[in-house]
């Protein structure tokens, strides 16, 4: 694995949290960084089930590294952006959900990041940018794939624009998290959902992070199909018949409106 003094790792349990700890420039993502989040969800131990996904310091993230980019040319940058691209992908298409814990900027590179976990919890402090618009570049990290589905083409189109920034409140109305909570908060909520996520079927989480984002970009027909042989598989897996079985037997909670 790339150690990186910039990215800690740890197992609480059967979660695995990973924080980027480089809050004195807000968690600026270099080269080597970014190699190192690669690294971290290719490699994560078996035992992981969820992983939480934090930044030290006031701010989530202030994206890519600026000191580093006058050095390339356009060739380089192509290959610059197809690093990003692999490492967010092991972060979207790695063995287990992950939740990001937002606070503070959550902008440019950081927002390509935070778009790859699967939740994501916004305290209140949080706010979202694609500063590349003003800084004459674009997004390299997967932002033009990843954020329409989140919050639509006119929204990410007026940002790069404008310059606009969403706050916390109006960043959950829009889509980019589906969680707000109270300054400060955003880690032990994630905490929380990563306990549950964890405790379902790891069949059922694969399905999720793996089957359903390719199922809602395929034309219709194709994916009824794909889904029918996704839930196939799913509901044949002797996991997914003892928690039936649980319960009909009265031994597994109800769907409660209060969960
Ligand atoms: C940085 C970076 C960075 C901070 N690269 N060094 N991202 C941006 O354009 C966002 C740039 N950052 C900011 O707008 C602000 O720093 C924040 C709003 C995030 C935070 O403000 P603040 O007042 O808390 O911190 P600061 O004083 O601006 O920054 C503290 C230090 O971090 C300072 O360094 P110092 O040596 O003077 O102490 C900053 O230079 C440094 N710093 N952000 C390098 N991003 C795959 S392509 C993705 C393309 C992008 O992500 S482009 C968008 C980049």
């Amino acid at each position: 694995m790339t150690q990186n003094k910039d990215l800690h790792f740890e197992m609480q349990g059967d979660i695995a949290v990973v924080r980027l700890t480089r809050p004195a420039k807000r968690n600026a993502i270099s080269d080597a960084l970014v190699l190192a989040i690669r690294d971290v969800f290719e490699k994560l131990p078996s035992t992981a089930r969820a992983a939480v996904l934090d930044g030290e310091g006031e701010h989530f993230c202030a994206g890519l590294d600026l000191s580093e980019i006058n050095e390339r040319d356009a060739g380089q940058g192509v290959h610059h952006s197809r690093m990003w691209h692999h490492a967010l992908e092991r972060v979207q298409y790695g063995p287990v959900p992950v939740i990001a814990s937002l606070h503070g900027a959550v902008v440019g590179g950081g927002l390509e990041l935070a778009s790859s976990c699967h939740i994501r919890v916004a305290d209140d402090t949080t706010f979202y940018a694609l500063p590349e618009g003003s800084r004459g570049i674009f997004v390299g990290g997967g932002g033009s794939v990843r954020i329409p589905r989140l919050i639509g083409v006119p929204r990410m189109t007026d940002m790069m624009l404008t310059g606009r920034v969403y706050n916390a409140v109006d960043g959950e109305r829009a889509g980019f998290a589906q969680y707000l909570v109270p300054n400060g908060q955003s880690f032990d909520k994630a905490m929380e959902l990563a306990r549950k996520v964890a405790s379902n079927a790891p069949l059922t989480n694969y399905a999720l992070t793996h089957g359903l984002p390719r199922i809602a970009d395929q034309p219709a027909d194709l994916g009824y199909f794909t889904e029918a042989l996704m839930a196939g598989i799913a509901q044949s897996a002797p996991e997914a018949k003892q928690r039936v079985r649980d319960f009909l037997e009265k031994r597994a909670a109800k769907v409660s409106k209060d969960a």
